[in-house]
C-alpha cells in the first residue's frame, strides 16, 4: 500500500462509490467522476435521477447538501465536486499541477469554475445531447468570453495541450463548460477551440458522453432554456 493511499486513510479493502446525478445534464457530477477515472481508483457509482419524485429525499439521506455529487469512502461521506476532487489528490499525486504556483491558481481557478459564471450555467446548462446555434443573452456571452480569455492565458503561458500542461483538476472543472461551448455554438478563440476539441476528445470523457446519450431521462425545463 502507497504512503499517499495510507494517508487518507484508504486501504485495498475500502470502497469507493460516487453517486452522480443524470450524465447528460450534472456537469457538477462529471467533474469528480472525471478525476476519479485519471486516479486510476476502483470506484462503483451510482446514478439519482434528478427532477423526478422523490430524488431530493434521496439526496438528503446521502448528506446534508442534499445534492450530487458525493463520494462515499467506506462509511465516510465526502460532498462537492471540489471537496471530493481535494480529497482524491491526496490520495493519488499528480491531479493538481506539480509547480506550487500553478497548484494554487489551478486551485483558484477551480473555485472561481464553481462559483461564478452565472450567466453562463443558467443561459447554456450543461446538455450533452443539444446541438443548437441559439442567440445567447449578453451576460451569458460575456461569461463565456471571460471563460475563453483565461483559458487562452493559461495555454499560451504553458505548453498544453492542457491549462498547466499535463491534464489536472482544472482540466476536469473546465470540460463542463467546454461542452456548452459546443452545444450551444458559442463563438470562440482558436485557442479555445482546440481546447475543447482536446478535452472533448478525452477518453474517459467520451465514456460518460456515451452513457449520457442514451440516457432515457429529459429535463425538459433543462431542455428548453434559450431559444
Ligand atoms: N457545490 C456543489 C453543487 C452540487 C449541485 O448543485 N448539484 C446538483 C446536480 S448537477 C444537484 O444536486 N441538484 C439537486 C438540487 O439542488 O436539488 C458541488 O460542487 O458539488
Amino acid at each position: 500500500m502507497q504512503w499517499f493511499l495510507l494517508s487518507v486513510g484508504l486501504s485495498d479493502m475500502t470502497e469507493l462509490k460516487l453517486y452522480i446525478g443524470n450524465k447528460n445534464y450534472s456537469s457538477w457530477s462529471m467533474r469528480p467522476w472525471l478525476v476519479l477515472r485519471k486516479s486510476e481508483l476502483h470506484f462503483h457509482e451510482e446514478l439519482i435521477q434528478l427532477d423526478v419524485p422523490g430524488f431530493k429525499n434521496k439526496l438528503l439521506a446521502l448528506s446534508e447538501a442534499g445534492t450530487v455529487p458525493v463520494l462515499k469512502v467506506g462509511d465516510e461521506i465526502i460532498p462537492d465536486s471540489l471537496a471530493i476532487s481535494e480529497w482524491l489528490a491526496l490520495a493519488v499525486p499528480n491531479l493538481w499541477p506539480k509547480d506550487a504556483e500553478d497548484r494554487q491558481k489551478a486551485r483558484d481557478f477551480c473555485a472561481l469554475m464553481q462559483s461564478e459564471f452565472g450567466a453562463l450555467r443558467e443561459h447554456a446548462p450543461m446538455n450533452l445531447r443539444r446541438r443548437t446555434q441559439s442567440k445567447l443573452p449578453k451576460d451569458c456571452l460575456e461569461d463565456a468570453a471571460n471563460m475563453d480569455g483565461i483559458w487562452q492565458d493559461l495555454l499560451s503561458k504553458h505548453d498544453g495541450p492542457f491549462l498547466f500542461n499535463d491534464w489536472s483538476i482544472a482540466d476536469a472543472f473546465a470540460t463542463p463548460y467546454a461542452t456548452r461551448f459546443a452545444s450551444y455554438d458559442i463563438p470562440r478563440s482558436q485557442k479555445a477551440d482546440t481546447y475543447i476539441s482536446e478535452l472533448m476528445s478525452d477518453e474517459d470523457y467520451l465514456d460518460w458522453e456515451a452513457d449520457a446519450l442514451i440516457e432515457p431521462w429529459e429535463l425538459p425545463q433543462t431542455d428548453k432554456v434559450s431559444l
